[in-house]
């Protein structure tokens, strides 16, 4: 073993013969001694690497891409050369002569042919002796031999990589900043740095030569505000240290997530997050400078950025551009000035007589830089700004507090969610107006709720009425008690449905010619699926509920609440909705790549779903289904999954869809029983089939169902193996335990080289569909499975349904039978 971690890169293989002369060599030299530590006597030379004892991380020479320079740097032990952290940045060794030794002092150096030091760890104090050990996180660590204390470690040196568990610190004590290489090809110190400065709340910075040039916006305990979705990208969870010796830093774990993923600040100055996708390949999951609006100051001074719009700069309301010329060209960095001055900036004569300044309210903001924290109530913290005339807007967030800002309000950007609600303050004038269009709206919206509200009470109590005893807990979820607003307010939410667009029928017949025919894209849940294409020229698609059911309607309900909290890129995006006259219709964005069945089966034509591609739809669903178990504020089961309800986007990005059966579940509640269970035929899980027993489990199990597919290009439904009536699942776990599961793969996708990668997935949906709820693994472990390379997943046991499902849906089950359109059944024919 010992010798497979000392790799030789530069020869010529050896035979089996004299490798193991040489195990049995280095085995006799060596034994006793670690091999991932460099000692006196055994330095690191240009042609070997040192490999971590967990085989993460690796040591060694290498050169950037397009140099012959050679420099000591640290790297992600697989293919490739992922570097993330260097020794001798700014001064390389010009050839292969290089060699990293301990020296006379102690300290760990690089020395060149010429046996001159390029490099030293400099520490002061001298030792008898030392040694430096690559350990498993990725830092090397040197430590005096005599008392085992570390004299040095290359953590307290970070280059342009933050790997989980180390630190970055602004503390007086020791500051812990990201530097970003000159070039891809020259690791010496370049022009960006990155960190966090610790003012109260500790904000994320990238600095171009100590300027910044990118914001986090504050910190509220978990996240930061100015980056929307941070909750939802699951290994981005950074949490900020304070330690018993009074420093405090940002640092992440990993511990449950063996997939490598790591942060780095690149040459240009974009910090990125990055995930092993295999072969030394990375992909980037967040990335800083997404769009323009990230650019600090990009608005200037009172100006705000929105991404969606063109311009991307406005103007906060109640201001006017400085030069309205230099604005139009696009030149906004002058800002923004007040079109009126505040009451309290006016001379006393001419302000006796004004009306009081006030607040206009921003949903969805980046709160401006320069904070002031204010130890107040979120009662007081208002009208303790409007008492403050330099005080120029406040905002309260939960985890952080109330927040005043005076003088310029600078780098504000307006997300489409998430963010925080920003008050901007502006004279009595700018108010009054935005008042009146508010109330307009805020009565149109209640009356709305009113009306979905009174006609959802009436369909219930028609649907009661016809079901007799065979309502369950599912139906209580439309009591006649609940209106719309409670069932919001019940999940502890603001009531998000008034904030969703209110579209007309006419705006929708308009945009979908009439509901052409020729336009209809599908048929979900409950109704027809139109395309239609806005005024603005905004492609929509409409679903629209089909002649009122009992049925639709309560689906139709059950997708806007449960919707309209949700904002996730792996989630189909609800634009609007339209309730008016008989019709109710839902406004999604569209998606022009059709569902993924579309493209996985039955189709004559070659997949244009190669096997990267079918990786990152895995992945996405993934996130999607984690974001709906975890990381949204509530806790929902979306039940209905399946490759027809998965969409891709242009890009063939997936996202999730219909969520007309989906369930917001409480608090502390993570399981469920209902009487009334529907599902998808092939995708339910046995123990909600049998049982009507739901949990986040029966959405890992149909997201098996769903991975198997995407791996064989087969349906699980009518799967047939010709040998006997195996499932697509007894199929899989048959070749898996013939350790032949490579065959399961699409031949059509098949190139040389994956089949490892393929193997993991195979494993890793055999685990989701495994006949016990509780052997399961839960979404976020499964994403984990997916992107690791290195953990050592369980092994599986007997999946569930392994026959062929028969066309056994009985009658005389005691289940019933639920079928809102062809491809959903719920009994399913046992073992
Ligand atoms: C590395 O190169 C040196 C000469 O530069 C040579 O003596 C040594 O045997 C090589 N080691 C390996 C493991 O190839
Ligand atoms: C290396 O050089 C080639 C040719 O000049 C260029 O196309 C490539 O982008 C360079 N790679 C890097 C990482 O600079
Ligand atoms: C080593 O450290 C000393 C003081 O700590 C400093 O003066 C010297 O420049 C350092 N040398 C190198 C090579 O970094
Ligand atoms: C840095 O990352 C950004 C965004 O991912 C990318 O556009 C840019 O090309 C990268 N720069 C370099 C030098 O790789
Ligand atoms: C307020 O009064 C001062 C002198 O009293 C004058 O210089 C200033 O221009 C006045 N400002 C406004 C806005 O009228
Ligand atoms: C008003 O706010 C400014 C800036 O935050 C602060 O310096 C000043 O002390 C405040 N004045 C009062 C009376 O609180
Ligand atoms: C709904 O059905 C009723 C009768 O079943 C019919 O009169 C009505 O026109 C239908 N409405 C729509 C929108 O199809
Ligand atoms: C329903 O499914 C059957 C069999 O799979 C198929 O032949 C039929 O076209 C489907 N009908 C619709 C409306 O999708
Ligand atoms: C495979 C496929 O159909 N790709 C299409 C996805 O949608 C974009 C935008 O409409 C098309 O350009 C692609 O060809």
């Amino acid at each position: 073993m010992a010798a497979l971690t000392r790799k030789r890169n530069n020869e010529s293989p050896v035979s089996m013969r004299e490798s193991f002369v040489l195990v049995l060599a280095s085995c006799l030299t060596v034994c006793g001694t670690a091999i991932d530590t460099i000692t006196i006597g055994r330095p690191v030379q240009d042609n070997e690497t040192i490999v971590s004892s967990g085989q993460t991380f690796k040591l060694g020479f290498f050169s950037p891409a397009n140099t012959s320079n050679r420099y000591v740097g640290i790297m992600y032990n697989i293919p490739g050369t992922t570097v993330i952290w260097v020794a001798n940045r700014d001064k390389p060794v010009k050839d292969s002569t290089g060699i990293l030794t301990i020296a006379e002092d102690g300290d760990l150096v690089i020395l060149n042919g010429e046996r001159e030091t390029i490099w030293s760890s400099n520490v002061s104090k001298s030792v008898a002796s030392s040694s430096a050990k690559l350990l498993d996180t990725g830092n090397l660590v040197l430590t005096d031999n005599s008392d085992g204390s570390t004299m040095w470690e290359s953590f307290q040196i970070p280059t342009d990589s933050l790997v989980p568990k180390m630190r970055l610190s602004a503390g007086a004590k020791e500051k812990l900043q990201l530097t970003s290489w000159r070039s891809p090809s020259d690791p010496s110190i370049g022009d960006f740095s990155a960190g966090f400065h610790l003012f109260r709340p500790p904000q994320f910075f990238v600095w171009e030569n100590n300027v910044p040039c990118w914001r986090s916006g504050p910190w509220s305990g978990n996240t930061f505000i100015g980056i929307p979705g941070m909750s939802s990208a699951y290994q981005s969870r950074l949490d900020l240290v304070e330690d018993n010796s009074g420093s405090t830093y940002f640092t992440y774990n990993s511990v449950n997530n063996p997939a490598l993923f790591y942060y780095s600040l690149n040459s240009s100055g974009c910090l990125q997050a990055k995930v092993s996708i295999g072969k030394g390949d990375w992909s980037v999951t967040w990335s800083s400078l997404e769009s323009q609006c990230d650019i600090y100051g990009k608005c200037g001074p009172f100006g705000s950025c929105n991404r969606l719009q063109s311009p991307i700069c406005t103007c906060l309301q109640g201001f006017k551009p400085r030069d309205e010329e230099e604005w139009n060209r696009g030149h906004w960095s002058g800002g923004c000035i007040r079109k009126e001055l505040l009451k309290c900036e006016r001379n006393q004569s001419s302000s006796t007589d004004a009306k009081e300044d006030g607040f206009v309210r921003l949903p969805n903001m980046k709160v401006p830089d320069f904070l002031v924290l204010v130890v107040i109530s979120e009662e007081a913290c208002g009208s303790s700004c409007l008492k403050n005339c330099s005080c120029t807007a406040y905002a309260y967030y939960k985890g952080i507090g109330c927040m005043h800002w005076s003088g310029n309000l600078i780098d504000v950007q307006h997300f489409s969610y998430d963010g925080a609600d920003l008050y901007v303050r502006v004279p009595y004038s700018e108010l009054d107006k935005k008042k009146d269009t508010k109330a307009v709206t805020a009565v149109i919206v209640v009356a709305a709720s009113l009306f979905i509200a009174v006609s959802l009470y009436f369909c219930w109590k028609r649907w009661a009425k016809h079901k007799g005893k065979d309502q369950d807990d599912q139906v209580s979820l439309f009591e006649p008690t609940y209106n719309v607003e409670n069932m919001v307010n019940k999940t502890g939410d603001r009531a998000k449905l008034g904030e969703l667009p209110l579209y007309t029928y006419e705006t929708l017949a308009k945009a979908t010619d009439n509901f052409e025919p020729c336009n209809e894209l599908g048929k979900g849940g409950f109704g027809q699926v139109y395309k239609g294409k806005l005024l603005d020229g905004q492609e929509i698609a409409v679903k629209r509920l089909s002649n009122t059911s009992g049925q639709g309607i309560e689906e139709f309900m059950n997708e806007v609440v449960v919707i309209s909290k949700l904002q996730h890129r792996n989630l189909v995006r609800l634009i609007g909705c339209c309730a008016e006259r008989e019709e109710k219709m839902l406004v999604y964005e569209y998606m022009p790549n059709k569902s993924l069945d579309f493209h996985l089966f039955d189709s004559d034509k070659p997949s244009v779903l190669d096997w990267k591609k079918r990786v990152t739809i895995v992945d996405g669903i993934g996130r999607g289904l984690l974001y709906l178990h975890r990381d949204s504020r509530l806790k929902i089961i979306h039940r209905d999954l399946k490759a027809s309800n998965i969409l891709l986007d242009k890009e063939l990005r997936p996202k999730i869809s219909d969520f007309g059966l989906a369930r917001i579940f409480g608090g502390n509640e993570d399981q469920a029983n209902t009487r009334r269970v529907v599902g998808t035929y092939g995708y339910i899980a046995p123990e909600y089939a049998m049982e009507g027993m739901f949990s986040e489990k029966s959405d890992v199990y149909s997201f098996g169902v769903l991975l198997l597919e995407i791996v064989t290009g087969r349906r699980n439904s009518n799967f047939y193996y010709h040998e006997n009536e195996l499932s697509l699942l007894g199929y899989a776990w048959k070749l898996w335990n013939e350790k032949e599961a490579v065959k399961l793969i699409d031949a059509a996708i098949f190139v040389p080289g994956i089949e490892k990668e393929v193997l993991r997935y195979v494993h890793a949906g055999l685990l989701c569909v495994q006949e016990f709820a509780k052997d399961r693994p839960d979404i976020s472990a499964v994403l984990s499975m997916l992107n690791s390379e290195t953990s050592n997943l369980p092994l599986p046991k007997l999946p569930a349904y392994t026959r062929r499902l028969g066309s056994s849906v009985s009658d005389s089950s005691s289940q019933r039978v639920d079928s809102i359109n062809n491809v959903t059944v719920t009994i399913v024919e046992g073992r």
